[in-house]
């Protein structure tokens, strides 16, 4: 291929110049294989350019990809029905014959994969323009900074990028004078579409992911979890290389915790979905850094993360004007959202838990012509709007915002939580003893119950590492032991999990805003300004340390009985855990010694406290 006249033979001469000037082989490259491939009638490159910006954006309103609203500045974008969140089934690694991912992955043999991605995104740009973007992962100019290349026909993906990710076009440049200069790289392909412009096949939707070319292809998808490369995409990408360059990369929350006196504390946080991690990440009074990726590096002996994002892409069920105030107020002020998946009535868009009354018929993921009780196309019952509706928002737009987020040296991190979903085993905070502790018994046994909103049957306890799991790309033992291996030399953040959701007769024991006391009690434990209990698997904190957190910071009486409930020490429910975990870690590959080490101290003193005080231990009695 004459790749210099494949690129002339689409594109005008702005867009032209524009990738003359990266003067770079394998962007070149990568661009005339898409159009060999994907047969688009124009090309269209775009830059970190205001007005490229702004036309992308335009783009997806005259397409029909977004439809504005009415207040100035919204859109709604709409998925098909069976395209709302990310498909675990289709989405694989494409692994070369001599290589070994581990066998619990998804994963086809790499050039049979190739072969099947290309035969479904054959002519799948024909009639269409395609669409060239740059971005970059992490703040621009800074070590963090990871460049992506991302080619779509989508200008809904675009415009969604240009709001959650760093613009990229300058690093590019800036990065390419290396001649070691790699990048990430996403070829997606909406497909056939319907007359609302969402993909149609459905069950041709692939994402495969090319390690070995830091590569990711989606196919017959718009639903942003499957096509916005930077996001889930990139982690699994990003994973790896950070497996081969020694950093972390994590889907957590970071944010800033405001101690005494103007003390900034910055903890990141790994939460399965449905168990608190944006709503901690937007708690009242402290302020967010970014809500769902990050990259951990050791920067001058110091233990740093950096928000791998620039946006929002937050679940919008349950957001109301009392619990999320900063997000209710951007989400009703004029300002760029896009609404994904909600329900629109007269350019107003309405969601579930929303805290107002929600009309019974308008425009949603379902039909243009929704009403209440109509069915899905599968025969389903529906809901007004879909469960894993969606906003978009940018960082810069948040009253909450940090205003050291960008910081291209990412921040220090005091601490990590892992927060977990159950409602009958674990203490609403607790710390671990260290930090292989932490990582084996708190990240590494991180499970969350299904809810009613998940699929599967309630109650039932899933195992997700780290909330990593759907995003490792190598085997659970080699990502733990990275972690256990990472910042070895260094002072290392306390580690701490959470539980929100403990129950007594059916009813949870704690409000939504008590979190901002856990994270107050860690804050202080970060600076050692606060005792604390061990409680056998952690340490836990003292009555009186809440009693006033409760008092000073949610003006709320917390009784002594309240204490009892929520800190009891339940030993059946964690040696069972134990049992559960046991089993587990006997199957998984490349298994640490500490985590059978952790697990086996752990289960000794609990057995220890058991023998002395019982199955069920009142923290007064510790
Ligand atoms: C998540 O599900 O963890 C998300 C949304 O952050 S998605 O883009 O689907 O991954
Ligand atoms: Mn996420």
């Amino acid at each position: 291929m004459d790749i210099q006249a494949t690129l002339k033979s689409k594109m005008d001469e702005a867009s032209f110049q524009k990738l003359a000037a990266l003067n770079n082989d394998d962007v070149n490259a990568f661009v005339a294989y898409a159009i060999e491939l994907c047969e688009p009638d124009k090309v269209w490159v775009g830059t970190d350019a205001a007005e490229d910006v702004a036309h992308c954006r335009q783009l997806a309103i005259d397409k029909k990809e977004e439809i504005p609203l009415a207040i100035e500045g919204h859109t709604v974008h709409f998925d098909s029905y069976y395209d709302q969140a990310r498909k675990k089934e289709v989405t694989k690694y494409l692994v070369p014959k001599d290589d070994t991912l581990d066998p619990k992955l998804n994963q086809v043999e790499r050039e049979e994969g190739l072969k099947e991605i290309e035969e479904l995104q054959r002519g799948a740009y024909k009639g269409r323009t395609m669409l060239v973007r740059f971005f970059c992962l992490g703040p621009v100019n800074s070590v963090f900074a990871l460049p992506c290349l991302q080619i779509t026909d989508s200008a809904y993906v675009c415009h969604s990028e240009d709001m959650l990710y760093r613009p990229g076009y300058e690093e590019f440049k800036r990065q390419s004078a290396d001649p070691s200069f790699k990048f990430f790289k996403y070829r997606h392909a909406t497909g056939e579409v319907t007359e609302r412009m969402t993909s149609k096949n459905h069950d041709l939707n692939r994402v495969y992911m090319d390690h070995t070319q830091n590569t990711v292809y989606s196919v017959n998808t718009q639903y942003a979890g499957n096509t916005v490369g930077l996001k889930k995409l990139s982690l699994r990408l990003a994973i790896r290389k950070a497996d081969r360059e020694g950093w972390l990369a994590e889907h957590m929350f970071i944010m800033r915790a405001n101690g005494p006196d103007g003390r900034k504390t910055y903890l990141c946080g790994a939460y399965p979905s449905a168990c608190g991690k944006t709503s901690t990440a937007m708690i009242p009074g402290e302020n967010i850094v970014g809500d769902d990726l990050a990259y951990f590096r050791v920067i001058d002996g110091k233990f740093r993360a950096a928000n791998v994002e620039a946006g929002i892409f937050g679940i919008i069920r349950d957001v109301n004007a009392d619990g999320d105030p900063v997000i209710w107020d951007v989400l009703h002020n004029p300002g760029e959202v896009i609404f994904g998946n909600v329900l629109v009535k007269d350019g107003k868009p309405y969601w579930l838990g929303m805290g107002e009354e929600i009309p019974g018929s308008g425009m949603n993921h379902v039909s243009t012509e929704w009403t209440e009780g109509m069915k899905g196309p599968d025969g389903k019952d529906t809901t007004p709007s879909h469960k894993n509706a969606r906003y978009t928002v940018r960082m810069s737009d948040l009253d909450n915002q940090d205003p050291d987020w960008d910081n291209p040296n990412g921040l220090p991190v005091g601490g990590i939580i892992y927060g977990g979903r159950d409602s009958d085993t674990n203490v609403p905070v607790r710390e671990a003893y260290g930090w292989e502790h932490g990582i084996c018994t708190m990240g590494a046994m991180l499970e969350s119950e299904t809810t009613a909103a998940t699929i599967g049957a309630e109650g039932e306890r899933k195992w997700n590492v780290m909330s990593n799991m759907d995003f490792l790309s190598m085997s659970v033992g080699r990502y733990i032991q990275n972690n256990l291996d990472f910042a070895k030399d260094i002072k290392r953040p306390k580690v701490f999990g959470t539980n929100y959701f403990l129950k007594k007769d059916g009813k949870y024991l704690n409000g939504m805003l008590d979190k901002a006391i856990w994270v107050k009690w860690m804050e202080l434990r970060i600076h050692a300004a606060a005792e604390a209990l061990d409680a056998g698997y952690g340490l836990i904190p003292k009555y009186d340390d809440l009693k006033k957190l409760f008092k000073d910071v949610l003006n709320k009486d917390f009784t002594e009985q309240d204490y009892v409930e929520q800190f009891t020490v339940r030993i059946p429910e964690l040696l069972a855990k134990l049992d559960r975990m046991e089993k587990i870690y006997a199957t998984v590959q490349e298994n640490p010694q500490a985590m059978a080490d952790e697990m086996a101290a752990q289960r000794k003193r609990l057995e220890a406290l058991k023998a002395a005080k019982g199955d069920y231990i009142s923290p007064l009695d510790l």
